[in-house]
């Protein structure tokens, strides 16, 4: 050690510990607002809008992407071993549960079968694309008005931040609580979310809620072709694709998916069960957000981040995909209808 002199050491020491102090203060400031993470990858080849999840980048992505990123009502449950948080109760007016699980947010879920969500998501210079495929023991059309939602239904809600400036709040032992989020962070021009209903009577359809309670004239319209829903033997699948241009509005400008772009996002999904169907509410029915809660449709500071990346879907691994299909996964597309 004759090399090392102790002003040198000692100055070395300082600057090691300044440049900790630093990464750490960086790594908290630039946190996910309420920890979910998830990259949108490219795809080369434009998604089919038909609700069948049988394209070689959703197989692709997929694998990437459960199931960590799956949405379950324990995400510490060794079967999903996800590291996230735990809802605190007391956020969405009060009326949080956690019945049946750390994160549900509205009503009580029964188990896997019940309720959980395998979902992954890519771009292209067009579309910025959605898959979802939920496991729902009893699923059911909308078959009420789609100029107006008019009643609770088996659907998904995507949510952005466009600015990504939501504020941010930080919370120790991943123990999330949305109360006091709800009350710091509001929706502003740029927050904005769709509600979309894949299974419906009339086809597909779309709300556009947070601004205006009327149907989206863009992505409600069936003929757009931008959603669509299956029934699968353990429940339904979804697709959906929203152009890029109908962010501008919000963003205020054309939202170009540049790579390392982040967008605030969360996705909520509402479980009606019963014959006849209840609400999303207790006993059958049920919420439960990706990243947060369900305060996620009035505080955007809830939201998690999802970020662009311009890496093509695939182009990691030269096997094809549909060969590591997980049994489960494939059993799930085999028991489409
Ligand atoms: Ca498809
Ligand atoms: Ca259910
Ligand atoms: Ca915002
Ligand atoms: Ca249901």
């Amino acid at each position: 050690m004759f090399f090392l002199n102790k002003p040198f050491s000692l100055k070395a020491n300082l600057f090691t510990i300044a440049c900790c102090v630093l990464f750490t203060l960086s790594t908290v400031s630039v946190m996910a607002h309420s920890g979910g993470e998830v990259t949108s990858k490219k795809t080369e080849t434009p998604i089919t809008i038909d609700g069948m999840l049988d394209e070689a980048e959703w197989d692709a992505i997929f694998q990437e992407a459960s199931p960590l990123q799956d949405i379950v009502v324990d995400p510490r449950d060794p079967k999903h071993n996800q590291d996230w948080y735990q809802i605190i109760p007391g956020g969405g007016a009060g009326a949080d549960t956690n019945d049946g699980g750390l994160r549900v947010s509205r009503g009580k879920f029964d188990g896997d079968d019940d309720f959980l969500a395998r979902w992954a998501t890519l771009w292209d210079d067009d579309y910025l694309y959605f898959a979802f495929d939920v496991t729902d023991d009893s699923t059911h059309e909308y078959a009420n008005d789609l100029a107006t939602r008019d009643g609770d239904i088996d659907g998904i809600w995507l949510l952005f931040d466009t600015k990504h400036d939501a504020p941010v709040f930080e919370f120790p032992h991943h123990e999330f609580e949305t109360r006091h989020v709800a009350n710091n962070s509001t929706y502003e021009a740029d927050d904005h979310y769709w509600i979309f209903a894949p299974l419906t009577a009339a086809g597909v359809g779309a709300w556009s809620q947070s601004l205006s309670a009327g149907l989206d004239p863009e992505l409600g319209d069936p003929a757009n072709g931008h959603v669509a829903g299956q029934k699968t033997g353990s429940g339904y699948s979804a697709e959906m694709r929203l152009p890029w241009s109908i962010f501008e509005p919000f963003f205020g400008a054309a939202l170009a998916p540049t790579d390392g772009l982040v967008i605030g996002f969360d996705i909520t999904i509402t479980d009606i069960d019963g014959d006849a169907p209840g609400t999303y509410a207790a006993p059958l029915g049920g919420a439960v957000a990706w990243s947060s809660d369900f305060e996620n449709d009035n505080s955007p500071g809830v939201l998690g981040d999802l970020m662009i990346s311009t890496e093509v879907v695939g182009s990691a691994t030269s096997v094809d995909p549909r060969d590591k299909l997980p049994s489960t996964w494939g059993k799930i597309k085999r028991g489409y209808k």
